[in-house]
């Protein structure tokens, strides 16, 4: 198994609506294993720190404000084709375009609200997972289940 790790956030919009422990069961009952965890109330500094790649983006400024605008979910995944399967369970960046079965598929509306953020590829996965992560936060264990999983 090539095993990878992605990083996965609950915005301030999923946190609000009490949709934490739905998102997480999402990415658990797939197979995938949770290995770092916590909440965060992070500052606009740092969320233009995450986003930085879309800084040139007219709604970067927005969407700066709205990630810092309450506690945020921060949890990094482990598992074969996690990145690439962790945004297919996501779903597509607008809702609207979400298909159903997929987390903004089922439970967002429009696009400035979508919920829920992960990493797009293993360059971003690693450089989020050590922004939001200190080394010793990561947990490294192995699974009663993975035999079940995995074969
Ligand atoms: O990776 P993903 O979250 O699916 O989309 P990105 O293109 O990286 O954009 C990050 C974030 O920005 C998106 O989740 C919502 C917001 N956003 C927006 O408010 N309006 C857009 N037209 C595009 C993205
Ligand atoms: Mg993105």
């Amino acid at each position: 198994a090539e095993m990878e790790r992605t990083f996965i956030a609950i915005k301030p919009d999923g946190v609000q609506r009490g949709l934490i422990s739905e998102i997480i069961s999402r990415f658990e009952r797939k197979g995938f294993k949770l290995v770092a965890i916590k909440i965060v109330l992070p500052s606009k500094e740092f969320a233009q720190k995450h986003y930085h790649d879309l800084k040139e983006r007219p709604f970067f400024n927005g969407l700066c404000d709205f990630l810092s605008s309450g506690p945020v979910v921060a949890m990094v995944w482990e598992g074969e084709g996690v990145i690439k399967y962790g945004r297919k369970l996501i779903g597509a960046t607008d809702p609207q375009k979400s298909e159903p079965g997929t987390i903004r598929g089922d439970l967002a509306v429009v696009v400035g609200r979508n919920i829920i953020h992960g990493s797009d590829g293993p360059e971003t996965a690693k450089d989020e997972i050590n922004l939001w992560f200190k080394p010793e936060e990561l947990v490294a264990y192995i699974s009663n289940a993975e035999k079940w999983i995995y074969g």
